[in-house]
């Protein structure tokens, strides 16, 4: 937990200046900066950490960690870009291929600091998912969009026919906890009203070396790829 907190601040030291008013930071951001020293340890921990495991049962030893999509977020009250409303990864990851987020709070989240909230795994998705195609096929390039999509509470309800209220949950997580999920998995920033204190996040985006999510491939964006042997995790060349 030292390590990742760490990390985190020498990653916002190096980062913030881009991301102008924004509250979050990539890892390719910071690698870009000369500084993939502080992701490769902010990867390596986590990889070292129970979540490697399981990400090796569902991806297989090599792994593509999509940087520009791999983020450290300093949640704050005052900043509205801060609360992330219903959405689904499926936005800026595309459909075709396996994203894994492993998101991490760094602090006690789901009490006094905002969580995430998570659509219940039992809500009956069909619709919600064909609304989702409806509105990407809409947009001026399906294949490759630039899409952010957020579903209000009315078009949930008329998704699933139950009210908002009964579709989602908070889970208390403690700081350096996982939580992992795909991209079709519905989620928002927890709606904290009143004062709370700061959060800060970091949000692993990973899919398997040969299977990268369609708007990856076509933006042709930057990957890093890491590959298990009887040493452990290391970074590697991919396949
Ligand atoms: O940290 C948050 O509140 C939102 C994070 C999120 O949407 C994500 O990690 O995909
Ligand atoms: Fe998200």
């Amino acid at each position: 937990m030292d390590v990742l907190l760490d990390r985190f601040q020498k990653a916002f030291e190096v980062g913030v200046e881009k991301e102008d008013g924004s509250n979050s930071v990539s890892f390719g951001h910071i690698a870009r900066q000369n500084r993939s020293d502080i992701t490769d340890s902010l990867i390596a921990t986590v990889l070292g950490s129970p979540a490697g495991d399981r990400l090796r049962e569902l991806l297989g030893d090599h792994l593509a960690f999509l940087v520009d999509n791999c983020s450290l977020r300093f949640h704050e009250p005052s900043n509205e870009k801060s609360v992330i409303r219903y959405h689904l990864d499926a936005d800026f990851i595309g459909i075709r291929n396996l994203m894994v987020n492993l998101w991490v709070p760094l602090c006690a989240v789901g009490r006094d600091r905002p969580g995430l909230t998570f659509m219940k795994p039992d809500v009956a998705i069909n619709t919600i998912i064909a609304t989702w195609r409806g509105v990407l096929a809409k947009q001026p390039n399906p294949n490759a969009p630039v899409f952010k999509f957020r579903f209000s509470d009315t078009l949930l309800e008329q998704c699933t026919g139950q009210p908002v209220d009964e579709l989602f949950f908070t889970p208390m997580l403690e700081s350096g906890d996982v939580a992992l999920f795909h991209q079709f998995v519905m989620h928002a920033t927890q709606h904290f009203p009143g004062h709370f204190e700061t959060r800060r996040s970091l949000e692993f985006r990973v899919a398997a070396s040969h299977a990268i999510p369609s708007f990856y491939l076509i933006w042709d964006k930057p990957l890093q790829h890491w590959s298990w042997s009887d040493d452990g995790w290391a970074p590697s060349s991919g396949l």
